[in-house]
């Protein structure tokens, strides 16, 4: 695979290789054998658009659905900025096929949440009335080049330490859209993280582009797991009903602490020094020890005072507008094809 020149080609760069994807293709793809919905959930089954399901349940998956399919369509704006000044017409070609992945993966998502019942159009409808959220992470800048490589090292390095567990989520459509999802993501991670193995071996100015771009990324990226959900804050959120539904799988937190674990080697590979003075191997633990997050930061730009929300929507809800021919065209070639069809 490309990339492959700067690591063991056998070395695992993220949570997606080394075959955990491989392990739960038969688990999504099989269906249960009966029963009703607590009996699927207790035999750990997929539940599928045609069983009888709890209503809080629904609204559950459609809401994490939703989020997450705005997330990959508002997430094409950060990288969508450095298509036109990528450095090079290889390095053009690969962030263009990344960031229409990102849209592929909306297009999977959304046809997922419309299994269970909500339209696409009114999920849209409630992302740029800002009745429905996306991930924190978009609402950062992508102030220079290195950007492009940080967003792909951290932000989908993050989002498939999340993202593979969500293969074994007990909604069906959701699992499997997932699989496909994280294997793209995969080689997303190894190009930014080849984008900045070549930062770091360039001119000083370019490896100090690389140290500032994990300086302003790091913390978001851990942002993204979302708040704390575990000891203290254990029953707040949603994570113990999902969890208890097989929609999560496993915590925020240890998540954030499996990501922190993978990635922290990585920097040391790259030479990069991740900006916590806190950070720290924990032999008795096993783990990295890491500093304080500042949740209010979170907060505060999920409320929408980050340094891009406004921008992120009015962009959204641009495209939208000037997609609307589009959308119509398409809707009147099918119309057509039907009536065609149903007169043959
Ligand atoms: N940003 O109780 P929890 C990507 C909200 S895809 C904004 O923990 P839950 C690909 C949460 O909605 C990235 N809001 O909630 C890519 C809830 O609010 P609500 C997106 C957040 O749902 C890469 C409240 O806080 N991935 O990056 C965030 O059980 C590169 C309480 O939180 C997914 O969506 C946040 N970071 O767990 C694209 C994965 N965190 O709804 C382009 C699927 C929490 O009550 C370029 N989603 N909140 O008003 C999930 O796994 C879960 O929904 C969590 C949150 C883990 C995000």
């Amino acid at each position: 695979m490309y990339g492959n020149d700067f690591v063991d080609p056998d070395e695992p760069l993220n949570a997606a290789e080394g075959g955990a994807l491989d392990e739960v293709l038969d688990q999504a793809t099989t269906r249960g054998d009966g029963g009703g919905f607590d009996e699927l959930i207790a035999a750990d089954k997929r539940i599928e658009p045609r069983d009888a399901m709890p209503d809080d349940y629904r609204k559950t998956l459609i809401r994490q659905i939703a989020q997450h399919a705005h997330s990959e369509i508002i997430g094409m704006q950060p990288e969508g900025n450095w298509i036109t000044r990528a450095p090079s017409l290889r390095r053009k070609a690969i962030l263009m096929a990344k960031v229409q992945d990102e849209a592929g993966h909306g297009l999977y998502l959304y046809s997922a949440a419309e299994t269970l019942g909500v339209d696409r159009a009114e999920l849209l409808d409630k992302l740029h009335s800002g009745r429905q959220k996306y991930s924190s992470i978009f609402n950062y800048p992508t102030l220079t080049w290195a950007d492009a490589g940080a967003i792909g090292w951290l932000v989908d390095g993050a989002a498939i330490m999340n993202q593979v567990p969500l293969c074994r989520c007990s909604y069906g459509p959701y699992a499997r859209a997932m699989i496909r999802v994280c294997k793209e993501e995969s080689f997303h991670q190894r190009q930014g993280f080849d984008i900045l193995w070549t930062l770091v071996r360039g001119t000083e100015r370019q490896k100090a582009m690389a140290q500032d771009a994990a300086n302003r990324w790091w913390w978001p990226s851990l942002m993204m797991f979302g708040p704390p959900d575990t000891g203290e804050a254990a029953k707040s959120g949603h994570t113990e009903q999902s969890m208890a539904w097989g929609i999560k799988r496993f915590s925020n937190d240890d998540l954030r602490q499996k990501f922190i674990d993978m990635t922290v080697p990585q920097a040391q590979k790259l030479g990069l020094t991740l900006p916590d003075p806190d950070l720290r191997w924990n032999e008795e633990r096993g783990h990295w020890d890491f500093g304080e997050i500042d949740w209010d930061e979170f907060w505060r730009v999920l409320r929408g005072d980050g340094a891009c929300n406004q921008q992120r929507i009015e962009h959204r809800v641009a495209a939208h507008d000037n997609g609307a021919w589009v959308r119509e065209a398409a809707t009147a070639y099918a119309d057509k094809q039907a009536q065609k069809e149903a007169v043959a």
